[in-house]
């Protein structure tokens, strides 16, 4: 490997605030497989020969990681994977971390078993902060392509959950599939709990899904939302209303929504106003972490340690979390 420059060492270990990673996605292939082994599940299909994440394309995406989730079964399981996710995450230098948690992987939708999983998946958060001194949040995330019907049913489990840890709504999935706004009902029944609200749009379609997000669900973020670059009006107003966007460009680049970094949006979006933030989605589906993502950017973009620190604390900033914690993280990115 080549050695990093002194400046890009100091990027890399820079303190870093992640707004936008899926639980289950952020499992690495031999935690999945350990588990597969261990329960004698056939999961082979979802690996390649030298053990990585198998998939063709984005729907194709969609599948394995659904295939791959079907090895966690108990709340232990998402207790350990959330150990193993977060002891990763700090040793990239995460201080602070938002997940997407679905109550369709956890009981099916039943609020009941959701309350055990999230018991299980919030024993790992106060571990995780003890041990690691990574302090993390959830946000009950419903799946687009699983339809508005079953939506409700992750919107009522976020909705009797909502509090310390579980802080926000979101929807994930194939943006193809349905409206925005055929989510209203969750998205509303979240928002009166007291959620704070994103949802996945402009990764797949372009600008007017993000402006239906922004006008028709009232999200105050959006998770990638890197195609409304397409749309100048629309950079605007999201510059102006400060419109969050959780970009993932080494997701975006895997996933080919643009065929190589120097292609990407981040840097106009940023340069316009945008308040862009930066995470790994899916990290080991993408070969990524927080570190590579940030050597990626100083390497393309030319960023320096200034932008980092001005991207943390505008993350900080749009943390979906209480404002003790906030002037915590805050204070931890300038120390
Ligand atoms: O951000 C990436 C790609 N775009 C859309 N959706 C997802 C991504 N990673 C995971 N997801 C979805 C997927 O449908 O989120 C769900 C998965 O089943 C999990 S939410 C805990
Ligand atoms: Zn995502």
């Amino acid at each position: 490997m080549k050695e990093l420059s002194e400046e890009l060492t100091h990027i890399r270990d820079l303190p870093k605030v992640e707004l936008h990673t899926h639980y289950e996605g952020a499992a690495p292939p031999a935690f999945i497989r350990g588990l597969a082994k261990e329960k004698k599940i056939d999961i082979s299909k979802v690996f390649n020969a030298d053990g990585s994440y198998a998939f063709r394309d984005f729907v194709h995406f969609l599948s394995v990681y659904e295939a791959a989730t079907t090895v966690l079964k108990s709340p232990e399981d998402f207790k350990r994977l959330g150990l193993a996710i977060l002891e990763e995450a700090a040793s990239n230098g995460v201080i602070y971390m938002e997940s997407f948690v679905s109550p369709d992987f956890c009981g099916g939708g039943d609020v009941s078993a959701w309350r055990d999983y999230l018991a299980a998946i919030q024993e790992a958060a106060d571990e995780a902060k003890r041990d690691f001194g990574i302090t993390s949040r959830g946000i009950v995330t419903c799946i687009r392509h699983f339809g508005p019907e079953q939506a409700k049913t992750a919107a009522l489990c976020a909705a009797e959950t909502a509090g310390d840890f579980i802080t926000g709504f979101g929807m994930g999935g194939d943006e193809n599939q349905g409206a925005q706004r055929d989510f209203l009902y969750s998205f509303d029944m979240a928002r009166e709990a007291g959620l704070r609200l994103t949802t996945h749009a402009g990764e797949w379609r372009g600008p007017s899904e993000v402006r239906e997000a922004v006008q028709d669900l009232g999200v105050e973020r959006i998770g990638h939302g890197v195609r409304a670059v397409e749309d100048a009006a629309l950079v605007d107003e999201l510059a102006e209303k400060g419109i969050v966007l959780e970009v993932c460009p080494g997701s975006n680049v895997v996933l080919g929504v643009y065929p190589d970094w120097k292609s990407h949006p981040i840097d106009t979006l940023r340069r316009a106003g945008v308040p862009v933030t930066v995470s790994t989605d899916d990290p080991p589906f993408f070969h990524t972490t927080m570190r590579d993502e940030y050597v990626n950017l100083a390497n393309t973009f030319g960023w320096d340690a200034e932008v980092f620190s001005d991207i943390a604390r505008a993350s900080a900033k749009a943390a979906f979390c209480d404002e003790k914690t906030r002037t915590e993280i805050l204070e931890k990115l300038e120390a």
